[in-house]
């Protein structure tokens, strides 16, 4: 298998309870690299655009102002299947249906604030971190 990259985001409620170096670590330990990273407060546009394909969602409001609350982390991570490996160790979406050991299993407060996103497809994940980084800004 080859070593791809995928797009993740540690989420404001994350952030909040200082929660940045021990979510990082499970990335890490999952055998994912952190190739690129930054804090940054979103927008409300860049919110909005980066979940446009939920635009017509009944939580898409809450979302975006979930998402601008506070600080959150992007990084761009590399790694053997790195979106699936992302996704195995994040767990489901709803911590209530997340499995043992995973990062919403452990961390999460609500669906909602669910401590991390991460890119579903290789093609998502070039559009996502195309849309917060410059390619000088990741370092392999
Ligand atoms: P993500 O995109 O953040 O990695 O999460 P996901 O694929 O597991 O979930 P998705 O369906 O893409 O939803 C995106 C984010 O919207 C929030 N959400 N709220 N209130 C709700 O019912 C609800 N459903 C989803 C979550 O923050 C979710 O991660
Ligand atoms: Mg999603």
């Amino acid at each position: 298998m080859a070593v791809t990259r995928t797009f993740s985001i540690i989420k404001p409620d994350a952030t909040r309870r200082n929660l940045t170096g021990a979510v990082t670590k499970m990335l890490e330990d999952a055998g994912l690299r952190v190739v690129a990273s930054k804090r940054i407060r979103m927008t409300r546009e860049q919110a909005e655009g980066f979940y446009a394909v939920h635009k017509e969602r009944p939580f898409f409001g809450e979302l975006v102002e979930f998402m601008t609350s506070g600080p959150v982390v992007v990084q761009v991570l590399e790694g053997v299947d790195a979106v699936k490996r992302n996704r195995d160790v994040m767990g489901a979406t709803n911590p209530a249906d997340a499995a043992e050991g995973t990062i919403r299993k452990t961390f999460a407060e609500s669906i909602e604030a669910n401590s991390v996103h991460g890119s579903d497809s290789d093609e998502n994940a070039k559009i996502e971190i195309d849309f917060f980084f410059d390619e000088d800004e990741i370092v392999g």
